[in-house]
């Protein structure tokens, strides 16, 4: 039979060993291989062919030797290849223990930065050197910075193709390694092997295994040496023959993909893991890194929505940390955090290491060092506007974040042309040809050398041809043949337009009503949490229809934040004549006895409560002005129920209830109340809100058309342009392939 590759950093050869003498008792032949150069381990992995269980511990993440080449490595092992990973404790100088974690994104962040650590203590040697010596450490800090920059994905590599504990490894005879390298068969005889020799004391004698499932294609292997028996004492009285039950049946530990199926994490680990990572979260608030800490609560609560512990740390720590108002990133002033400059240094460190990557054509790499630096002093010189032009040049997938800090770069240099020659770019690309062409201006109006004839073909316009006049022999009154136009009105002098402030307009049917309000010349308020999209909106109303935009960013559950920030709008934002309460969302499909409070809690928050708080304030002004109009965004959901919408549709039921009494309570104030109750709606964040991020579960309206956001904001825009006589209490709109909410025609677009 063939043999396992048994691959593991020197640090952790006890454990290595142990698993050896375990499985060798019936012949299991495994060929240990530790790290010694660089890359050594890597190659060995990936060049054998071998089945391999790899021992993942805090010593082989950290250790260079290890981690050269290891992500390559793995990636390469085909998918029918047997691989095991076990991730064990780890030993650290003193031999004691350290844990090994990588069940949550969270922990790879840890060995992201120990990497990244390390490329600072050789960056400053590097800095401090010559000559050949410079040229050593310039190797050296490649190599680290590689390994940093794949140390994530190298995780996240383990977690995709399936991991267990070595506790896992070991319970129940080891049947998980039998399982995974296709030796099920034999795992009952290696129990009664096991308990043989428990109860007897006995010597006995492996069985003969079966050659190792390989891929096919691999090289046969060479003959193996009868591995040799675990030494045992001498032989005692010969015992009561026990009766050796019968192995049980092997559980099924692989999903379809071949990936190994690891249990929910029990009660007692989640425990351990929280608390791992309130620790975790508090190293770094205690350092005065604000934002990371909140940043690991805030993933460990992703995890575990639902343990009031974590629950009620992360509302502790936000209410302590974000009530001091200082910026995010800002160190708290405590004796113990680094002094500043020490900030400052590393801030300065991250800069170097990003215009390396860069120069090296890692970009990516080089984002992630901005964005430190970013993290570490928002103030850093210029540092906005080298995130900003690189992103947009190197990482197309990363255009919102380009543009974000691109709008960032020119709050400090509101004249800065090469960055509004970007955004041009930008708006090219999001088709937004009009906008395009006003950054081009501006930009060109600062630095003219910027215009050239490339530049005018892609951001302006391609003039139409003038029409040639037709030339008549005989001119005289003879009757114009075309309509002309209306002459525009200049937009100085055009007529200030109503107010109408819509939450949640930076997606979906927010923000399709936003457009055709401001296309109809309306002043607009845009509320919502996501900062780069409100600025993009404002933005592209600006450029395409001249409107006025407030933005207004805010969390709708925050009643705090939402007094804030409707109690201090500036003086020609503060009457608005309409509020769309939109702001709303659906999260989980599950039947009510499987539901997550967390998701009930978001949601009852959002569509209820939030909408009330809105409500409320904006309501003061209508009733002393005596005029306004509400119009809420209610659903299908709030008429009719259906299967797993339980507590969306009690949400939605309440907006419709609310939208009634609200109506009493406003109608002798002049104030219009209206509410708009669509059926399925596209082009919409909706569906992949409600499957977490899922996009294949997102997939609703493939087989039929819906309405698009775009109906629905017809119809909202129908309710407030009505005359003012004139109040719509409710527009129950369906697409015409949906009849109810459980009622769709699926067979196709029609
Ligand atoms: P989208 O997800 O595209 O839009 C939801 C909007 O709500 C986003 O702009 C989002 O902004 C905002 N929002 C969500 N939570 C908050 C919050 N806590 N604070 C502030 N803003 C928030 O979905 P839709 O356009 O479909 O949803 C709009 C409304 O339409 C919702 O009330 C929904 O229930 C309703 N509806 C939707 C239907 C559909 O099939 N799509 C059908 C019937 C009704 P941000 O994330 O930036 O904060
Ligand atoms: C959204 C429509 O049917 O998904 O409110 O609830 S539905």
């Amino acid at each position: 039979m063939n043999r396992i590759i048994l691959a593991y950093s020197h640090h952790n050869a006890d454990l290595a060993r142990h698993i050896d003498q375990q499985l060798s008792r019936i012949g299991i032949p495994f060929e240990h291989t530790s790290e010694r150069l660089p890359g050594e381990l890597a190659s060995h992995i990936a060049g054998s062919g071998e089945p391999a269980l790899i021992l993942i511990t805090d010593n082989f993440l950290k250790d260079r030797a290890c981690m050269t080449g290891m992500l390559a490595a793995v990636q390469a092992i085909p998918q029918q290849q047997p691989l095991l990973f076990v991730v064990a404790d780890g030993v650290n100088e003193q031999g004691q223990k350290v844990e090994t974690h990588i069940d949550r994104m969270v922990n790879a962040l840890q060995y992201m930065n120990f990497w990244q650590n390390a490329w600072l203590d050789i960056s400053t040697q590097y800095q401090q050197a010559e000559g050949i010596e410079k040229q050593v450490f310039e190797a050296e800090l490649d190599a680290v910075r590689t390994i940093a920059n794949q140390v994530g994905d190298f995780i996240s590599l383990v977690r995709e193709r399936g991991y267990v504990t070595s506790e896992q490894l070991e319970s129940d005879d080891y049947v998980i390694f039998f399982v995974r390298f296709g030796l099920s068969d034999w795992h009952g005889q290696y129990r009664r092997l096991v308990a043989q020799s428990v109860e007897s004391q006995e010597i006995v004698e492996p069985p003969h295994l079966p050659e190792m499932p390989l891929a096919s294609g691999l090289l046969a292997p060479e003959p193996l040496e009868t591995p040799e028996l675990t030494p045992v004492p001498e032989p005692v009285a010969e015992p009561e023959p026990t009766p050796i039950p019968e192995p049980e049946p092997l559980a099924d530990f692989t999903e379809p993909n071949g990936q190994l199926t690891v249990e929910d994490t029990p009660v007692s680990d989640q425990a351990a893991e929280v608390e791992q990572a309130i620790r975790d979260a508090h190293f770094w608030l205690d350092k005065g890194y604000v934002d990371r800490g909140l940043e690991l609560l805030q993933l460990a609560a992703e995890q575990y929505p639902d343990n009031e512990r974590l629950a009620a740390e992360n509302k502790a720590v936000r209410a302590r940390f974000q009530a001091t108002e200082q910026p995010m990133e800002e160190a708290p002033v405590d004796k113990h955090s680094e002094p500043a400059t020490d900030n400052s240094n590393e801030a300065k460190s991250y800069d170097l290491m990003g215009d390396m990557a860069a120069g090296k054509g890692d970009y990516l790499f080089a984002k992630y060092c901005w964005d430190r630096v970013v993290e570490l002093d928002q103030n850093f010189p210029g540092i906005y506007r080298k995130l900003g032009l690189m992103t947009s040049e190197h990482l197309q997938d990363y255009r919102e974040t380009a543009v974000h800090y691109l709008n960032k770069a020119l709050e400090t240099n509101p004249l800065d042309a090469p960055v509004m020659l970007a955004l041009a770019q930008h708006s090219l690309q999001n088709g937004d040809t009009a906008e395009a062409k006003t950054w081009y201006e501006r930009a060109t109006s600062v630095d003219e050398t910027l215009r050239n004839a490339d530049n005018d073909r892609q951001f302006l316009p391609i003039q139409q041809p003038e029409e040639v006049p037709i030339s008549v022999q005989e001119p005289v009154q003879t009757p114009t043949i075309t309509e002309v136009p209306a002459p525009q009105q200049p937009a100085e002098e055009k007529p200030v337009g109503p107010l109408v402030m819509i939450t949640g307009a930076t997606s979906g049917i927010g923000k399709a009503t936003a457009e055709l309000f401001a296309r109809n010349g309306y002043r607009l308020i845009i509320t919502g949490r996501r900062v780069e999209r409100l600025i993009a909106l404002k933005n592209s109303l600006e450029s395409e229809f001249g409107s006025d935009v407030l933005l207004l960013p805010f969390d709708v559950r925050d009643a705090g934040a939402v007094e804030a920030a409707l109690t201090s709008l500036p003086e020609a934002f503060q009457q608005i004549d309409i509020l769309v309460n939109n702001a709303g969302l659906a999260k989980g499909f599950s039947p009510i006895h499987e539901g997550s409070l967390s998701h009930w809690d978001t949601m009852i928050d959002t569509n209820v409560k939030g909408l009330v708080y809105v409500s409320r304030i904006v309501a003061q002004g209508m009733v002393q002005r005596r005029s306004g109009h509400i119009i809420n965004v209610g659903s299908i959901a709030g008429k009719e129920i259906y299967p797993n919408g339980n507590v969306y549709c009690a949400s939605k039921a309440a907006v419709d209830a609310l939208t009634r009494a609200m109506r009493y309570d406003l109608f002798t104030y002049n104030i219009r109340v209206s509410q708009v109750s669509p059926g399925h709606v596209e082009e919409t964040e909706f569906a992949i809100n409600r499957f977490d991020g899922d996009a294949e579960r997102a997939k609703i309206y493939n087989d039929f058309q819906p309405l698009t956001a775009r109906d629905v904001a017809d119809a909202i825009y129908y309710m407030a342009t009505r005359p003012a006589h004139v109040n719509i209490q409710d527009m129950y709109m369906f697409a015409t392939q949906q009849a109810s909410a459980t009622a769709v025609n699926r067979s196709g677009r029609e």
